[in-house]
């Protein structure tokens, strides 16, 4: 953390989920040669920073997020020189990369968790969390968070999966060792780090305070003075369970831990509340406006925030907050960039994303492989609910929407790759793919890119405030942002059809962008479905 270095402010990161990115031999699973010539492709639509979901060795349990060794590369993604490799080709290009930090819990394949579950006094037992009796603390992915260890008879905790046991962070050996593993990451030469779910490390079980807990800040200052202070990297932050005046805290320039947060407030809007991700509710759109509007209000001053609509463990965008059917899916993921990244903070784009990819629909529950959603699938059996019922929360919330190989083009597996793909492909590609986008003057990517350039060329976008028009408004999603020099107007029409507004108070402002012909600004101005725009005051 240097007060004197922001650049991660304006860079637009990037992130790969490396089992689906792009397969150089054939395996049917991504790996770091197929990222590396896709460089000069991420480097063209204007990414500065990528982020990369886990590479290190795990049995893939919950597809990386598993680790049974944080120093080695798993060889389904390729070796360390390959990381090496990447690095560097990155570097000549002016990318960045940063890796995921999955530190809350190992996988249980790792050595210390073998170790410690041998006897009750094994040098690794306080490396997790063991107890005589379970608590009825519920895991993320269905059942109890406490499995029985036949040959020690005490329970384990694991917030996750059983193959993933909680790390003991109240003590200070597990502590110094993690401490020495990011050193020695941060010393190879990466950029930073996006840290899974790390409101989870200053939790106090037994009184069953879990994100924010009360160790949280102490343990984020240790890490900071361990590992981060005084170099040039960035800190992405994980925490679905924290507030917003919490995540401001935690990313105050100068007593704050990390650069950025990730917030979760805008995900939560379709589900309903208290009830879980699988639990449906129709998106509020007015709701969704002005929870950003709390957020973007929240990081007006101190702090600093990120923007995201999607990632590996979020449905596509353009299938949940747009449309995805043929005559309005490039248009509605263009209004989606535009809204979204025209806000304050850091834009992270999810892969594929870019070309407007969309989520998959299966009825056949074996063509799933998330363990999140197989466990809930089982889960729901046993408490009786039809399939019916379970499918579609699968098809609108399940991880594998955003999991499918990327489609680069029309050929054999959508040009991932040549062998069978680890996860099916999702059968549109033969008219929804990267090359076809990029050569449509209409195509999201081209359209991006262009907002991308914009973006990082007008101060107002990083540092002006923001303000919602027409907050009880439905349809239209718009706001200004303004610095002491410029005023810049963002509107988006979330709705498929035309939409008249009295917009003449911005009779001033002229057009730098739109993703339709530019709207004229008067007492009536009729706005087209997933109309899209950024105006400027003269
Ligand atoms: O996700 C943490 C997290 O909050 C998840 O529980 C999330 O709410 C869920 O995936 C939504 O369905 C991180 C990683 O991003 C995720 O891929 C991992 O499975 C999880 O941590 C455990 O490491
Ligand atoms: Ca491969």
């Amino acid at each position: 953390m240097d007060q004197n270095r922001t650049w991660w402010k304006n860079a637009l990161i990037y992130q790969i989920y490396p089992l689906s990115f792009k397969d150089s031999n054939g395996d049917g699973i991504g790996d770091i040669p197929g990222i590396i010539s896709e460089l000069d492709y991420i480097k063209d639509l204007g990414v500065d920073v990528i982020w990369l979901s886990p590479i290190y060795l795990s049995p893939m349990a919950d597809n990386g997020y598993d680790i049974s060794d944080y120093y080695k590369i798993n060889p389904m993604f390729g070796t360390l020189s390959d990381v090496k490799y990447l690095l560097k080709e990155a570097h000549k290009r002016g990318l960045r990369i940063i890796m995921d930090l999955v530190v809350n819990h190992t996988s249980d394949q790792h050595v210390w968790f073998k170790k410690a579950r041998e006897s009750r006094d094994n040098p690794y037992r306080d490396y997790y969390v063991w107890r005589d009796q379970p608590s009825d603390i519920t895991s993320v992915f269905s059942g109890p968070a406490w499995t029985y260890d036949e040959k020690t008879k005490q329970y384990y905790f694991h917030l996750f999966a059983t193959q993933q046991p909680d790390l003991n962070w109240d003590n200070p050996k597990l502590r110094h060792e993690i401490y020495q593993m990011i050193n020695y990451w941060l010393d190879l030469g990466i950029d930073g780090f996006r840290l899974d779910v790390i409101d989870l490390i200053g939790k106090s079980i037994d009184d069953k305070r879990l994100s924010d807990g009360p160790f949280l800040n102490e343990r984020l200052q240790e890490l900071k003075e361990t590992c981060f202070q005084g170099r040039d990297i960035m800190t992405v932050g994980e925490m679905p369970g924290i507030s917003i005046r919490r995540a401001k805290e935690i990313t105050d320039e100068k007593n704050g831990f990390l650069n950025m947060t990730f917030q979760f407030a805008h995900v939560g809007l379709d589900e309903i509340p208290g009830q879980g991700k699988w639990a449906l509710k129709k998106l509020n759109v007015k709701q969704l406006k002005q929870t950003f509007a709390q957020t973007q209000n929240e990081f007006k001053n101190g702090g600093w925030n990120s923007l995201f609509w999607s990632n590996h463990d979020q449905p596509r965008a353009v299938s949940r907050y747009g449309n995805d059917l043929k005559p309005y899916r490039k248009k509605s993921a263009q209004m989606l960039f535009t809204v979204l990244y025209g806000m304050k903070g850091t834009p992270f784009v999810y892969q594929g994303e870019e070309v407007g990819m969309t989520g998959i629909k299966s009825s056949d529950i074996s063509s799933y492989k998330d363990i999140e959603t197989i466990n809930m699938y089982n889960d729901a059996i046993k408490q009786g609910k039809k399939i019916p019922e379970i499918m579609k929360s699968i098809y609108a919330k399940g991880r594998d929407n955003s999991r499918t190989p990327f489609q680069w083009n029309d050929t054999t597996n959508a040009g991932f790759g040549s062998g069978k793909t680890w996860l099916d492909v999702n059968p549109n590609y033969a008219y929804l793919n990267s090359v076809e986008d990029r050569a449509d003057p209409k195509g999201v990517f081209p359209y991006v890119k262009k907002f991308f350039n914009l973006r990082k060329n007008l101060p107002v976008f990083e540092k002006g405030n923001f303000k919602l028009f027409l907050p009880d408004d439905s349809y239209l999603f718009a706001y200004t942002r303004s610095d002491d020099s410029d005023t810049i107007l963002v509107v988006g029409n979330f709705d498929k059809k035309q939409h008249i507004y009295d917009l003449s108070k911005f009779q001033d402002y002229t057009p730098l962008l739109c993703n339709s012909s530019p709207i004229d600004f008067t007492k009536k101005t009729k706005i087209p479905g997933y109309f899209a725009g950024v105006f400027k005051r003269k």
